[in-house]
């Protein structure tokens, strides 16, 4: 499911005649769907594979937030690269690693997409361009800045998107990175795209609670760099956004950052039951603005599906994630020897007893 930046051939995204906001073909939008389905049906076998105890350590899923990854990744191009905090398993599905993979890693299985020596916030699949999930909250934001540094000094015209939450922007990593990117971005030589990804909370604590200054977007404003915000459970507007600024980073290899506005309607964590911090009509408030159901009601309202047809492709969604929980459960524990594995880079230079 590698992003495809092509536009299908029945005119692509287009300006809305109403004003509002983009008309994208329904070929374009199924695929969208397509992929955004098979996130949900992913996150979902998590949740019960945790319930069963068979995915142990932290579970974060992606559940109401799909439009975003999947919409950055449409502009996603090969040899970019993409880093992100915990809540990692939509972005290493869009960028094509294999489903089977990822949730033996999740049950820490060797035929994991790291061995299953990383469990769900540390899948990485470096030669998809995703250098990783992070679980140190705002941990992998120099590191990404250092990445996209790396990609103009290498001379590449690659890009980096950066993933971070709400949370992380109070962080003082973040704004130590964020100075940097903006003083490198002045020469050209930082192709960040900062990606925001504002669900109103870091764990059980609201924007509001934890900074005065509540409008993300604008605290890139003391380092530099420009940006704008997105709705984030909109998936066309968020390929609008996309690739027009993946663009201008490429072209001008300086950082920009988009802050999507979105909404987890999962617990933060698989182990978080109590939710004491939101009532559930603000849940239900959001789900009304469900990004895969906004797609479905579009795409029947446009007479471009019937309810057949997307049944069709949920249940090919599921029917991929049940292959890959079976993968997942039939696989082995990686042998104890892999403990002495890839603790180095480039050559093990383990010099104890294995
Ligand atoms: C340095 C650090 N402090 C605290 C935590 C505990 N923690 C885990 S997730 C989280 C909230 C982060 O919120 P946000 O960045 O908004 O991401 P979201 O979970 O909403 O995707 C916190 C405080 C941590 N992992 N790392
Ligand atoms: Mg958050």
């Amino acid at each position: 499911m590698s992003a495809d930046n092509e536009h299908s051939e029945d005119g692509g995204v287009e300006t809305r005649e109403d004003g509002g906001a983009i008309a994208t073909s329904s070929e374009r939008l199924v695929d969208l769907y397509r992929q955004m389905a098979l996130i949900r049906a992913f996150e979902e076998a998590c949740q019960k594979g945790f319930r069963q105890g068979k995915i142990g350590g932290y579970l974060h899923v992606y559940i109401g937030q799909e439009a975003v990854a999947t919409g950055f990744l449409q502009a996603f191009e090969d040899g970019d690269k993409v880093i992100t905090a915990y809540r990692d398993h939509a972005h290493a599905l869009l960028l094509g690693s294999d489903p089977k993979e990822i949730m033996a890693e999740l049950y820490g299985k060797g035929t994991g997409l790291v061995k299953g020596k990383g469990g769900s916030m540390h899948l990485f699949d470096v030669e998809r361009g995703l250098m990783g999930g992070y679980g140190i909250v705002g941990g992998h934001i120099p590191l990404g800045v250092g990445v996209a540094y790396a990609m103009r000094f290498q001379e590449t015209d690659h890009i980096t998107q950066l993933y971070l939450g709400d949370g992380a922007m109070s962080q003082g990593a973040f704004h130590e990175a964020a100075n940097l990117a903006g003083l490198w971005g002045m020469e050209g030589q930082c192709p960040c795209l900062f990606i925001v990804e504002n669900n109103k909370y870091g764990m059980g604590t609201s924007v509001e609670r934890t900074t005065a200054m509540t409008d993300l977007a604008a605290k890139f404003d003391a380092y530099g760099i420009e940006h704008e915000k997105v709705d984030g459970m909109d998936v066309e507007a968020v390929v609008e956004a996309a690739e027009r600024v993946a663009e201008q980073v490429r072209e001008t290899g300086k950082p920009y950052a988009v802050e999507a506005l979105t909404y987890r309607t999962a617990p933060h964590g698989a182990a978080d039951f109590f939710e004491k911090y939101r009532n559930k009509e603000e849940i239900e408030e959001w789900r009304q603005r469900d990004p895969i159901g906004m797609v479905e009601h579009k795409l029947i309202e446009n007479d471009a599906l019937d309810e057949e047809k997307l049944e069709e492709i949920k249940v090919e969604a599921k029917e991929r994630v049940q292959e890959a929980v079976e993968f997942a459960d039939e696989s082995e524990e990686p042998p104890e020897e892999e403990l002495y594995t890839d603790v180095y880079s480039g050559e093990d230079e383990y010099m104890g007893e294995a």
